[in-house]
């Protein structure tokens, strides 16, 4: 594996578009008939559909895991463009929606409900360093799930308290190994390393794994933002 596939791109201007269907979506979610946490747990098991719903009943492949005597504790380095963001955790939700039939908006305590699942695998930025690090979190998919993609599903978006966002391909999202994290190293997550949730995966470059997450929303299609990164000319699949 190579670690820096591409120079660092030169700015190109792209002009500031408005991501449409994320900042619509918001209002959406914070009023009445939202329902409770409860009465979405019983949805795992209703039909949702196709290619998604293959997706999410048929996990790909897992990436082969490292032991935890390769952990590299010292080895990540925070990586932040725009500083660390003030999150209140008793006011934090994590908001789902988009083309979804159940949008959701969940508080820390009900996702660390789910199930938690750790995992020991090496993280690699563009800038020419890597780290093997553990991470522990719930499974984005399990998440999704919940929320009941709508069949035309391809990618999701995510939206971070510090102005951060990405976009991602709806297979590499449902992937067994793409968590939400909130613990590092066996830890709570540090806060500069994007505390309360963030993304970890194995299958992708350090600069997809968003910090910080607040929304997820998922789409058929991609807007003219691709991501803080690929915006500034950063391929946008970033697969490893
Ligand atoms: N919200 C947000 N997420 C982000 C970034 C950022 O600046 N803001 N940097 C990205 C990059 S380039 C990398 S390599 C990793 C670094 O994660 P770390 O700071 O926990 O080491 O976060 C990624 N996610
Ligand atoms: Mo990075």
């Amino acid at each position: 594996m190579d670690l820096i596939r591409f120079n660092r791109p030169q700015l190109t201007r792209r002009g500031f578009l408005k991501i449409s269907g994320i900042s619509s979506m918001s209002f959406l979610l914070g009023g009445c008939g939202t329902p409770t946490f409860e009465d979405l747990v019983g949805t795992l098991s209703e039909p949702i559909n196709q290619k998604v719903e293959k997706l999410i009943f048929q996990p790909q492949k897992p990436v082969p895991e490292f032991a935890p005597s390769a952990i590299q504790p010292e080895a990540l380095i925070v990586n932040s463009f725009r500083g660390t963001p003030i999150i209140d955790i008793e006011k934090y939700q994590l908001i789902i929606d988009g083309e979804v039939e159940q949008p959701l908006s969940l508080s820390m305590a009900e996702i660390q409900n789910l199930p938690l699942t750790s995992m020991i695998i090496r993280h690699v930025c563009v800038e020419g360093w890597a780290a093997i690090v553990q991470w522990g979190g719930i499974r984005l998919r399990e998440i999704i799930a919940l929320a009941r993609p709508k069949s035309n599903v391809r990618y999701a978006y995510f939206k971070s308290a510090d102005g951060y966002y990405e976009s991602w391909d709806i297979a590499s999202v449902l992937h067994p190994q793409t968590l939400l994290a909130y613990e590092k190293n066996g830890q709570p997550l540090p806060v500069e390393n994007g505390a309360p949730l963030r993304l970890a995966s194995p299958i992708k470059l350090g600069y997809k794994q968003s910090k910080w997450v607040t929304q997820i929303t998922l789409t058929s299609h991609l807007t003219n933002f691709q991501g803080y990164w690929e915006d500034l000319g950063y391929e946008w699949f970033a697969g490893i």
